[in-house]
């Protein structure tokens, strides 16, 4: 870790585990994991100045693949979790990992308010549209009259649309990627890390094993970058991130094809530790102050 201190760091070998991958061949999680290290070298965060936090899942399999402070949680319940580290510590970047599984079902009401807090966090939703480590059965995201193998016959509800769940929130940063751009990821991946407060990171995610719908040649042929040059692209948006009606729109309509890139961000709202009253003009950190302030008083209280 010292190396990576050094002002010429860090590299991708700085994030490098000894553990071998366990995903499935052809997993986007690859594609996803390489993004998340070359977005955080781009910004030279070394692994000493981040904190990785993963649900449980496929993806969650990623917390001892990748160098750096790492928490792994329980299902559904990473952005607690997470938004609690970025509270205690507002001074370093937190990355927070889940699974369309989780956090459409488990994990619903906490994605809730970490959209409505605005803590400052990236959350990266790995969506596989399936609940990938229990092999593959339907999650809120699967489409709706696909075989899955505890639902075989298609599952009776309709699939939800997250995106417009998501917008309904009143997010200040929504982006969606997919797990075969990693250079695209990687521009999403930086402008989340940076975001002021909650950036939420829809990346879509093949999944050979148990997604035979949303394939990997799929996403290729159906994602387009609204972020890219008009001029210089075919399949380009030409999209201004700042205009939420039409952000909304493009995110919700995947008929035909699927908008991806930075499609919404708002730098105005304050994130949820800079509207407390309580720490308005407070120069350390929670995590410094727990060192410096005699807490024995407040044991005395609870004990
Ligand atoms: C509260 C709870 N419910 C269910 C499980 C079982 N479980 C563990 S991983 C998993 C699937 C995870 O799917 P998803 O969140 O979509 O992530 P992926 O594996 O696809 O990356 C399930 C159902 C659990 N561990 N805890």
């Amino acid at each position: 870790m010292k190396k990576s201190d050094s002002s010429a760091g860090p590299f991708m070998h700085d994030f490098a585990s000894p553990n071998p991958c366990t995903w499935c061949d052809g997993c986007g999680d690859y594609g996803i994991w390489t993004a998340a290290k070359r977005a955080l070298v781009t910004l030279k965060i070394a692994p000493s100045q981040v904190l990785l936090c993963y649900d449980v899942g496929c993806h969650g399999n990623m917390s001892d693949k990748i160098g750096g402070y790492r928490m792994h949680g329980l299902h559904g319940r990473v952005i607690p979790l997470a938004a609690g580290a970025a509270l205690a510590n507002p001074a370093i970047p937190v990355i927070a990992f889940g699974g369309d599984g989780a956090s459409f079902s488990e994990g619903v009401g906490h994605l809730v308010h970490g959209i409505r807090s605005n803590y400052r966090m990236t959350f990266v939703m790995h969506n596989n549209a399936n609940y990938g480590l229990t092999t593959g059965q339907a999650s809120a995201l699967t489409w709706q009259n696909q075989p899955m193998n505890s639902s075989p016959n298609g599952i009776p509800e309709e699939t939800l649309n997250s995106m417009d769940f998501v917008f309904s929130l009143k997010p200040t940063f929504v982006a969606r990627g997919w797990s075969g751009d990693i250079a695209q990821m990687t521009r999403i991946l930086t402008a989340a890390i940076r975001h002021r407060g909650f950036a939420y990171v829809d990346m879509l995610q093949a999944c050979p094993s148990y997604n035979k719908f949303a394939t990997h040649e799929w996403l290729m042929q159906h994602c387009y970058d609204v972020n890219a040059d008009p001029s210089t692209s075919l399949r380009a948006g030409g999209h201004d991130p700042k205009d939420f009606a039409k952000a909304r729109s493009l995110a919700v309509d995947t008929q035909n094809r699927v908008a991806t890139g930075i499609l919404y961000q708002t730098e105005d709202v304050p994130a949820f530790h800079e509207r407390l009253k309580a720490r308005e003009g407070a120069v350390t950190t929670p995590v410094e102050e727990v060192k410096i302030v005699d807490t024995t008083q407040w044991e005395r209280v609870f004990l």
